[in-house]
């Protein structure tokens, strides 16, 4: 795993290869559509969160999908959604369009057991009126799920209610079609030299990785609102050349009652929590870490503008 953070810019050599391809991509669609799997399975590796349950991502994370001949640059986004109830639900639909505007194309997710719909809210929300129609796939994602006369009833109907530019059925999950999906999207990429050196998968810190997994095994734990009410904050990560890294992570919860239940009688389920957290962060740095986690109570930080900018929901992603 290599994260940008190793590099330094002025080290990378770009191969002057005049059929190189390379360009950005905005995937998009509604909530559990299955976006941050797709993502994951184009990249190779689990950078995308994933859950069961909806809004699970929150920022637009970039992925890197390299090649010899290409270098597409994924952009995962938080499922499209109607209602905002929240100041974090607006920005998090922010940070669905801000993944739109530099896109050489757009790849939209619906889920193949649901009623065939129309994708019109969530390009309205993703792609705006941008001048410029962008080119659009529409994948049919968890195909795995129906049955194949299903699929073809449902790829029918696609193809002809919506106006894309192709319909082709997934299995995120099982890395069905995902082949087809790179075929596409390299189709749609201008000639041009890589952005990022070719073993990068990210430009985002390791620390936000590592919050977004402690995240992730909220979700896992813990029911009903409890996980939506959870920010987590990586404030102190300390490598350490003599003894494991140290990580310091705060989890930040709107009320009291909401602690409580994270912390769990004698701090059980915090512990359980923290020991799950850490078994993933040490497989994805690949290195053993020492885990604090602490439960802090800020009201309402879902509705203050401020925090949410402090938190990084403002655009790009931050390191507290
Ligand atoms: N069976 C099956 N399940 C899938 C497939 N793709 C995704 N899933 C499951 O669908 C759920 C949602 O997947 P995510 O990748 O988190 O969906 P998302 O669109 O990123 O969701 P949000 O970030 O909440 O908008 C998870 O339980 C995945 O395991 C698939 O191809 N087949
Ligand atoms: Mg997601």
């Amino acid at each position: 795993m290599a994260l940008l953070d190793d590099y330094e810019l002025e080290e990378l050599d770009f191969a002057s290869n005049p059929n190189h391809r390379s360009g950005y991509v905005a995937v998009l669609g509604k909530p559990n559509v299955g976006k941050s799997t797709l993502a994951n399975q184009m990249i190779g590796q689990k950078l995308s969160i994933v859950t069961d349950k909806p809004q699970t991502t929150r920022h637009r994370i970039l992925g890197i999908c390299s090649g010899p001949e290409y270098q597409m640059i994924l952009y995962d986004t938080p499922g499209v959604i109607e209602k905002k109830m929240h100041k974090l639900d607006s920005m998090m639909m922010k940070n669905v369009r801000s993944a739109t505007i530099n896109a050489d194309c757009v790849v939209v997710l619906v889920d193949a057991c649901k009623e065939p719909q129309k994708i019109d809210e969530v390009l309205e929300e993703g792609v705006g009126n941008l001048k410029d129609k962008l080119p659009t796939l529409l994948v049919l994602n968890k195909k795995d799920l129906i049955k194949p006369g299903e699929i073809a009833k449902k790829l029918e109907w696609y193809e002809k209610f919506i106006d894309v530019d192709e319909v082709i059925p997934v299995s995120a999950k099982y890395g069905q079609g995902v082949d087809d999906v790179k075929d596409w999207i390299l189709s749609k990429l201008p000639l041009g030299p890589a952005y990022y050196p070719k073993d990068i998968v990210s430009e985002h810190p390791e620390r936000f990785f590592v919050g977004e997994i402690v995240r992730e095994k909220i979700f896992m734990q813990y029911r009903n609102e409890v996980p939506y009410a959870c920010q987590v904050n990586v404030v102190s990560y300390k490598t350490r050349p003599t003894a494991k890294d140290f990580i310091q992570v705060e989890i930040v919860v709107e009320k009291n009652s909401q602690k409580i239940i994270l912390i769990g009688k004698e701090g059980k389920a915090l512990k359980l929590l923290a020991t799950a957290a850490r078994l993933d962060i040490e497989d994805f740095l690949q290195k053993k870490v020492f885990l604090e986690v602490e439960v802090k109570v800020k009201e309402n930080w879902r509705q203050d503008e401020g925090l949410l900018k402090y938190y990084g929901y403002g655009g790009q992603i931050q390191a507290l």
